[in-house]
């Protein structure tokens, strides 16, 4: 697909840097190079990807920057239009003048994102490469990035490139037999038919598992803090973190609203929740902030259930059964942590399980950090996987699996092939939008051309 006109944009961040890069894409793009640049040849003679020194001039001929630039010729560029690149001094008043110059040339200011638009467009990555470019610009942790970069060499599109010939076999198979009875599919072709639509819809439920991940490395794992006032949820946050985040202070209700920060514990992005401590509140604000932790804690992925062990154990451990608070094994979304351990111990927390720890010291803090991994590790939560498909993706493959369903139980009861055909050409289509492609029929002929029909 072609796209008919040019665009200009300034692709580096706004404000003050070494370099500014302005670019320059479509097929006008190296004719406004020639109109703007001056150099010792004109860009229209340059060899692709080799930079040059010129300058650039605006309106009446005022210089404006001594820029290097290049030009990158179609297919073989980003947006695979030609392209040309302008890197100036970074300033926001000079490069904003050189994307005027731009304009004026007769280039349209770019969309956010359109440059990267125009490469899926012309068939230079498909979309979920298009998706991981904003991963990997959007990247905190090493494996966030590791996980972007894979996505953008392919990997993911591989994959459902792989479950989508699957498919379209099946369906020319299934088709094959609509449109030619005569011809016949065995009774044991069937088995095999089911056989491969089974382990298709296997191969889609695979990545839709992923999708936890997905999200951990997107947005992070919710972990929350609870527990009474005072036991020390603010300053275990501060020492997650590293810094003095949030007041810390011995009086009860210090904290009314929750805070967030994130914290990166080996790699995985944790969104670590501070909240107003739990207490039969005294005031109207503070039942709002005991309110918004109660809303957190069901949205979190692990809840860190802290208790000052200088202090008798509070009224709502004891309303909960002992064995919830088990060690381990009896709530794996939960930690319970008795702090201040540099105090001594109520008598009420004899022999109870649970991590000790001191913020004021810092002892037992390596240990709940391993506890913390560990506990997300064994939730399908699986950040060390390269594999990860966002909320999009996880639409279009639940989609795809139910279609998938389908089929296979209008297969398993037999029903003629048009039934079928209907389900797996949905499940082709919903397959399809990960990638962005949607036109089954054309692939579906290019596949029926090589199928030996007309034997
Ligand atoms: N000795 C000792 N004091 C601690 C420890 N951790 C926190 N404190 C103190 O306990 C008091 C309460 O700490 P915070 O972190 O504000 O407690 P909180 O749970 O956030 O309290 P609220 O926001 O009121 O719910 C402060 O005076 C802290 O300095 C610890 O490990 N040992
Ligand atoms: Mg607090």
């Amino acid at each position: 697909m072609t796209v008919s006109d040019t665009i200009a944009a300034i692709s580096t961040p706004p404000g003050e840097g070494a370099i500014a890069l302005v670019r320059i894409s479509g097929p006008n793009a190296i004719e406004i190079a020639d109109k703007i640049f001056r150099g010792k040849e004109p860009a229209s003679g340059f060899a692709s990807h080799v930079q040059h020194l010129g300058e650039i001039f605006g309106a009446e001929n005022q210089l404006i920057d001594q820029v290097v630039l290049s030009v990158h010729r179609a297919p073989a560029s980003y947006t695979g239009e030609d392209l040309v690149e302008i890197s100036g001094h970074g300033g926001a008043l000079v490069s904003a003048k050189v994307l005027e110059a731009c304009l004026r040339a007769g280039a349209r200011a770019a969309r956010p994102g359109e440059f990267t638009e125009r490469a899926f467009l012309n068939g230079k990555m498909d979309l979920t490469q298009a998706e991981a470019v904003i991963d990997l610009i959007r990247a905190r942790t090493d494996l966030a990035l590791r996980s972007a970069t894979e996505q953008l060499e392919g990997r993911l599109g591989d994959q459902i490139r792989k479950i989508r010939d699957a498919l379209i076999a099946l369906l020319a198979h299934v088709n094959a037999s609509i449109d030619f009875p005569e011809e016949g599919i065995e009774p044991d072709e069937d088995e095999t038919l089911c056989a491969r639509l089974d382990s298709v819809r296997n191969e889609i439920a695979v990545l839709l598992e992923t999708a936890d991940q997905g999200r951990v490395l997107r947005e992070g794992v919710r972990v929350v803090i609870y527990g009474a006032t005072n036991a020390g949820k603010s300053s275990l946050l501060n020492r997650l973190l590293g810094y003095d985040r949030v007041i810390v202070s011995d009086t009860h209700g210090t904290t009314r609203d929750t805070i967030e920060e994130t914290v990166n514990l080996e790699g995985v992005p944790i969104r670590l929740l501070d909240t107003a401590g739990l207490r039969a509140s005294e005031s109207e604000l503070e039942s709002e902030g005991i309110a918004r932790t109660q809303k957190s804690l069901q949205l979190a992925d692990l809840r860190l259930h802290i208790a000052d062990r200088n202090m008798p154990k509070a009224e709502h451990f004891n309303s909960r059964k002992l064995s919830e608070f088990n060690g381990a094994t009896s709530d794996p979304n939960e930690i319970v942590i008795l702090n201040k351990s540099d105090l001594p111990e109520d008598k009420d927390w004899k022999d109870f399980p649970a991590l000790r720890i001191s913020c004021a010291t810092g002892d037992g803090l390596p240990q709940l950090k391993q506890e913390i991994l560990a506990r997300i590790r064994r939730q399908n939560l699986r950040p060390e996987s390269a594999i990860a498909i966002n909320t999009r993706h996880c639409d279009c493959l639940r989609r795809a699996l139910e279609s998938c369903d389908r089929a296979r139980t209008a297969l398993g009861k037999g029903l003629s092939g048009e039934y079928v055909a209907v389900d797996l050409d949905q499940a082709l289509r919903a397959i399809g939008e990960v990638i962005g492609v949607v036109d089954v029929e054309q692939i579906l002929d290019s596949v029926f051309s090589q199928f030996c029909i007309g034997k």
